[in-house]
């Protein structure tokens, strides 16, 4: 008999399922549907084994629902614009971002295919494409034309020498990273994605999904971050105007010292009084240079300057003094705040460092009217009762909020109020490799978006990439310059492109109908295959992605594109594999290469060894003793295949056989609960490991029946369930060998077409048990007796027990007490 080959048969078997399009997924099928997604790529060059593991998960979904007879969509594709390809581009010097990305593909779609996955490859998307990005644009439109998409001027970096806008990760030390200019703060037009719109629906919606890891939903709840409180004016001493702040704590408002801007705010410059001119410019143009998330963050330093104004506060009409504070955004709330340090610890950092007064407003709900502001230590951030607050002293704090609330409405100097953290999604990126803004502007007809009919905007090719940041487009004067399609004047492109998350936001949407020339989707056939059943992919994706994807979605079906409102109906992230501890990456020259992999192993072994090192969800240490195990265990099915195929040759299957004895009885049985198992492990929370190791288990317990049975008494029935049995449970994880295996068996179909066995619950049924027998409560023996026996004949086997007669003799049996399949107690006197 031949030995395992798996290079030769891994081959054979990804020709054959190419050249008769096997996995090919029609629109159209009477079976129910299931829609397995991945998360798709960036190509930035060749994978590791972490990638893979992602494609892997998916594919035994993928293949193990095929056997359970659903129509299955399993797509595949590849999220291709983005700055890598850009700054590779500028660094080379040569290679263009189509072909630096195009060429990633081609390697990346091999690599893939080695290993076998089951992807329909008629499907495949490539965002960068023309036919893929026209589609992107028309979405810009349709939320543009529904007033979801809008322009805003926004505070960027900007770097004077370059003359080029820096993502915050440009600016070190608050200088340009490639020239060392110091940078300054700019105010640009950038387009906008009204995502807060959505805000409430984004929130509430996560409670649908109940087929989302709870950690998932958690970050996206913060990350939207509903907070209720009021809105409260505050007058401006000698100036007709009025500060609006918004705070969640109005059972505060008693304890105001101070008022805060954000250096950002235009108010700034009004508040700001002549003698105190030069300290509040050069404050702000400290901050300004400083990152924002770090200067806001909890512990950060507190620092701020005096405007020289005063407020009101319409409480109690005391004045006071308003400041300018690092640590307020500017696109939080009103981008001002009334601080109140005895109860908020960055205000209570600050009163401290510039000596600004405290005042207790809540005292701890069992300790005595306390107002000695000088002992405190940190702000009392906890609930309490209210002192020192007019009429609202003596409440509990969490009730002094609504009656304060009402108050301030009826007063009319506030209002209830609901913010989110989330903010407008901005999608202008100065760049080049990316979907243009379909936009022209027009001196005298203003904004104007291009026609559906005239899309795409076409990325020009022949342009020039330089180290300077800035969007080669805008040099580009075949490009930029258009005629006005309403007066036919000479107008201007918009030279920005599009994030590269509005991409992905709606790719799985795509890949229903990837070739349609007319629309980007069909709206039966998205109907019919989404919500997807399954979105498999990397937990850092937790956040962005998931979310734009879901407002896209939303804003679809608003606009009756499609009639769902969630995209994905059940998640799975993934744990990613460590090498010597670290991540895997180039620099730190720890990655395991697939290839490399299948070339000594093959692709099979290399599946099973990412399926069995730890629970899918957990991250992991790559082992090179692993891989070595689940190539062993692949031959030793081969071997235990290529014992037994021709005893089996002849035997048509029927459910019903004789089993001669209890060994025959318990590999029977075991291979019953081994399908029970998998299936379950599968099914619930995909515990590809266990299954793993149970089929090793049920391996070894056919091959000891194999060594302690003479081969002429070999039960050719079993062995031939078993071998059926055995190799569609390891198909999903091992396909190959398992194609091979099956043609072997002499079947007509391939595996993949093939059904997931079914469990005989007859088989699970444990007939032989041993039980323990007591007396008087003392355990003195063990007895094998027959599940199908009666209590008394049980009880008559026990009495017969050779070293329970001679515990009773000369004694007499008062009672015989069983627990039916565990024991049997025996008083005696
Ligand atoms: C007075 C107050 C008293 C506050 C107190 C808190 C505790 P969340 O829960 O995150 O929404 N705040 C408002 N706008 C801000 C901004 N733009 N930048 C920084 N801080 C801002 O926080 C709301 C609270 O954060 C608001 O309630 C306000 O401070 C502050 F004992 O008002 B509070
Ligand atoms: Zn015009």
């Amino acid at each position: 008999n031949k030995n395992y080959n798996p290079q030769e048969i891994e081959q054979k078997w990804q020709k054959i399922w190419e050249d008769k399009k096997i996995f090919k997924t029609s629109n159209k099928d009477k079976r129910p549907k299931y829609y397995d997604l991945v998360m798709f790529p960036y190509p930035s060059g060749t994978l590791h084994v972490g990638h893979v593991k992602n494609y892997v998960i998916g594919d035994v979904v993928a293949r193990y629902k095929r056997t359970k007879q659903f129509n299955v969509l399993h797509p595949f594709g590849f999220d291709a614009f983005g700055l890598p390809a850009e700054n590779a581009a500028i660094e080379k010097g040569k290679l263009h971002p189509e072909e630096w990305t195009f060429k990633n593909i081609d390697i990346i779609r091999k690599q893939i295919k080695k290993i076998g996955i089951s992807y329909d490859w008629d499907r495949e998307v490539i965002t960068c494409k023309e036919d893929y990005y026209k589609w992107t644009q028309w979405l810009f439109l349709q939320l543009y034309k529904n007033g979801l998409a809008y322009k805003k001027k926004a505070p960027v970096n900007w770097c004077p020498h370059c003359k080029t806008v820096l993502a915050n990760e440009q600016v070190v030390n608050g200088k340009c990273e490639r020239c060392g200019t110091e940078v300054t703060i700019r105010r640009l037009e950038q387009w906008y994605f009204k995502i807060t719109d959505y805000a409430e629906k984004l929130l509430n919606d996560l409670d649908k999904l109940t087929g989302w890891p709870e950690n998932v939903k958690t970050m996206q709840r913060n990350w939207i971050g509903k907070s209720v409180g009021a809105e409260v004016d505050f007058k401006i001493d000698n100036m007709d105007k009025t500060l609006k702040v918004f705070t969640t704590r109005p059972d505060t408002l008693w304890g105001v010292t101070f008022m805060a801007l954000a250096p950002e705010s235009p108010l700034v410059e009004e508040l700001t009084t002549p003698e105190n001119q030069q300290k509040v410019e050069e404050f702000i143009k400290m901050i300004s240079v400083q990152d924002r998330f770090k200067r806001t963050s909890q512990d950060a330093p507190k620092e701020g300057v005096f405007t020289g104004s005063y407020a009101i506060n319409p409480v109690n009409g005391e004045k006071i003094p308003i400041y300018i504070a690092n640590y307020i955004l500017y696109e939080y709330g009103t981008g001002a705040i009334m601080a109140v340090p005895a109860h908020d610890q960055r205000d209570f950092e600050f009163a401290k460092k510039y000596n600004l007064p405290i005042r207790i407003v809540i005292k701890p709900k069992d300790s005595e009217n306390t107002n000695n502001s000088e002992s405190l230590e940190n702000a009392y951030t906890d609930d309490g009762i209210l002192i020192n607050s007019d009429i609202f002293s003596g409440l509990e704090n969490r009730e002094a909020i609504k009656k304060i609330c009402e108050w301030l409405e009826s007063k009319k100097i506030g209002t209830f109020t609901v913010q989110y953290k989330l903010r407008d999604w901005l999608i202008s990126r100065q760049r080049y490799w990316g979907a243009p803004i379909p936009i022209i502007y027009c001196e005298k007809c203003g904004t104007i978006p291009v026609a559906e009919e005239d899309l795409p905007v076409r990325l020009p090719r022949d342009v020039e990439f330089k180290p300077t940041g800035t969007s080669p487009l805008i040099d580009h004067p075949d490009f930029k310059n258009v005629k006005c399609p309403i007066c036919g004047g000479d107008a201007k492109r918009e030279v920005d492109t599009m994030d590269t998350f509005v991409d992905s936001s709606w790719y799985y949407l795509r890949y229903i109908n990837p070739d349609l020339t007319d629309k980007p989707f069909e709206k039966n056939d998205v109907n019919y295959w989404l919500p997807v059943d399954q979105y498999i992919g990397g937990v850092e994706h937790a956040i962005l992605h998931l979310l734009y994807s879901r407002f896209i979605t939303k804003v679809l079906k608003d606009l009756n594109f499609l009639d769902f409102d969630e995209p994905f109906e059940n998640l799975f992230t993934q744990g990613m594999i460590y090498r010597n501890g670290a991540k895997m990456s180039k620099s730190k020259g720890n990655v395991v290469s697939p290839d490399d992999m299948i070339e000594k192993y093959g692709a099979d072994a290399l599946r099973t060894y990412i399926l069995f090192m730890a629970p899918p969800e957990k991250d992991a240490e790559w082992n090179d003793s692993g891989i070595e195990g689940t190539y062993r265990f692949l031959n030793k099915v081969w071997n235990t295949y290529m014992k037994i195929i021709d005893k089996i040759d002849n035997i048509q299957f029927h459910t019903k056989y004789h089993l001669k004895n209890q060994i025959e009885k318990d590999l029977r049985r075991k291979l019953h609960s081994t399908i029970e198992k998998i299936t379950n492990d599968i099914e619930g929370n995909f515990q590809f490991n266990t299954a793993v190791s149970s089929l090793m288990e049920l391996l070894n317990d056919c091959s000891n029946y194999l060594n302690s049975v003479n081969e002429n008494e070999w039960n050719s029935s079993l062995l031939k369930e078993f071998a059926d049995d055995f190799v569609l449970m390891l198909s999903p994880i091992a396909p190959h060998i398992c194609e091979e295996l099956w043609s072997m068996l002499g079947k007509d179909d391939l595996i993949i077409n093939a059904t997931w066995p079914e469990v005989d619950k007859e088989a699970l049924k444990i007939e032989e048990v041993t039980i323990a027998v007591q007396i008087n409560g003392k355990l003195r023996s063990q007895v094998t007796i027959n599940l199908n026996l009666s209590e008394e004949e049980i009880k008559a086997i026990v009495l017969e027990d050779e070293k329970i007669q001679k515990y009773i003799e000369n004694k007499s049996v008062k009672k015989i007490i069983y627990v039916p399949g565990k024991i049997v107690n025996i008083l005696v006197k």
